[in-house]
């Protein structure tokens, strides 16, 4: 049995309604095989911890380990000739109706091994984890095959055996018409989506089902085809919703009791509305936002105002958010949503778990969760917020991932 206390650290728990991010000045944390197993002030820690082997991190900030809840990090090749074309003007459903965009990156997936997608997508996980994440969602999406999709999500999967991470996989056969359906969208979710997500789910290989709803990928009525599926298997669903334009998919992901609706800037108070009576998180993707230039502002009053529980993520991906960094997620969130900096840090750590069905496992430090902890050489937690291009992580200590 593994015991031992962290003290000499200032603690941002994160716990709900615990104050401005939970903060306990000089805290102690004490862990049990991975398990926290008390948190409180060092001067009131009980006795029966007094024996256990101590840590010390001499005043530094202690954090929840960070949870990247949307990601497309594994991926064949790379997207920067259509950045070029954006530049000279094009927008990105130009770049995505003149064959470019995500049929682009489907055609080097579907070039590479499994062994190529896990070794490239590696460079993406560092660099997340470097920044004290423990938690990435993965999507497919990319493969837009029955066998390149498995083949995504094995690589996925393959990760956190090469790695101290938790994977979430989510299975996104419905993120776009590969060339061979084109016009003949139904089929292709009838031929690929369904029954790739019937093996998927038989080889244990997707925790999540997600689609990507617009007019330049799938319908609200195709969605509720693919979530239909998806409840009949139990698997729980999330959606790319209300991008960049307003289908109404966060009201239909609402009414399959999504996990997360993502992106989420044409979204409208009803949207909003049913995503809270649902309690589906809202998951903002500001790397994304920057990326497209968008304009269009998530509805960040009416989901404060209707307690829609609010993640930030990276949705790293070659196109529209080729980010590897949930720090400067967390600071764009601020900067261009006006998120502040406690929501934000909420975002990449207890609503990012929450997003990903793990509320009861990470995101808050906190008695019966697992002891995922990130040590920052920071003094308050509004500085991982602040600055831009600086990784200030200490080190993450991860019970049982390490
Ligand atoms: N929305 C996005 O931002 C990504 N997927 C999606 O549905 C973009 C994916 C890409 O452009 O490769
Ligand atoms: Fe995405």
């Amino acid at each position: 049995m593994k015991q031992s206390v962290i003290s000499g650290i200032r603690l941002a728990s994160m716990c709900e309604d615990a104050g401005s991010y939970g903060m306990i000045e000089d805290a102690a944390i004490a862990i049990q095989d991975g398990k926290i197993a008390w948190v409180g002030a060092l001067s009131e820690l009980p006795h029966a911890f007094l024996d256990w082997e101590r840590v010390g991190f001499e005043g530094r900030l202690a954090t929840p380990a960070l949870v990247d809840c949307h990601t497309h990090i594994v991926f064949g090749g790379n997207r920067a000739k259509e950045f070029e074309m954006r530049l000279e003007g094009a927008s990105y459903e130009e770049v995505a109706r003149a064959g470019g965009g995500i049929v682009s990156t489907v055609a080097a997936t579907r070039a590479m091994s499994e062994d190529a997608l896990v070794e490239d997508a590696l460079k993406r996980l560092d660099a997340l984890l470097a920044e004290g994440v423990s938690t990435v969602e993965i999507k497919s999406g990319y493969g837009l095959t029955i066998e390149d999709e498995l083949k995504m999500l094995r690589a996925a999967r393959r990760l956190a055996t090469l790695r101290p991470v938790r994977i979430r996989t989510s299975y996104l056969a419905a993120h776009a018409v590969p060339a061979e359906y084109r016009g003949k969208e139904d089929a292709y979710i009838d031929e690929v989506v369904l029954p790739g997500m019937e093996v998927a789910h038989a080889e244990g290989l997707a925790d999540a089902v997600d689609g990507f709803c617009e007019g330049i990928a799938f319908s609200p009525e195709q969605m509720a085809r693919v979530f239909d599926k998806a409840k009949s298997l139990g698997l729980p669903v999330k959606l790319h919703a209300e991008q960049l334009s307003n289908l109404g998919g966060a009201k239909l992901a609402a009414s399959y009791g999504a996990l997360s609706a993502d992106h989420l800037e044409y979204l409208d108070e009803e949207g909003v509305a049913a995503m809270a009576a649902a309690g589906t998180v809202a998951v903002l993707l500001p790397g994304a936002f920057y990326t497209l230039r968008e304009t269009q502002h998530p509805p960040l009053a009416a989901l404060r105002k209707h307690g829609v529980p609010i993640a930030v993520a990276t949705d790293c991906n070659p196109g529209s958010s080729p980010l590897a960094s949930l720090l400067l997620t967390i600071n764009m969130a601020c900067t261009l949503f006006r998120m502040t900096p406690e929501e934000a840090l909420a975002g990449a750590t207890r609503e990012g778990a929450r997003a990903l069905g793990l509320a009861e496992e990470i995101g808050t430090i906190e008695p019966g969760k697992r002891a995922e902890i990130a040590i920052w050489d920071v003094e308050h937690p509004a500085e991982l917020a602040y600055r831009i291009g600086f990784n200030p992580l200490h080190r993450l200590v991860s019970g049982e991932l390490a």
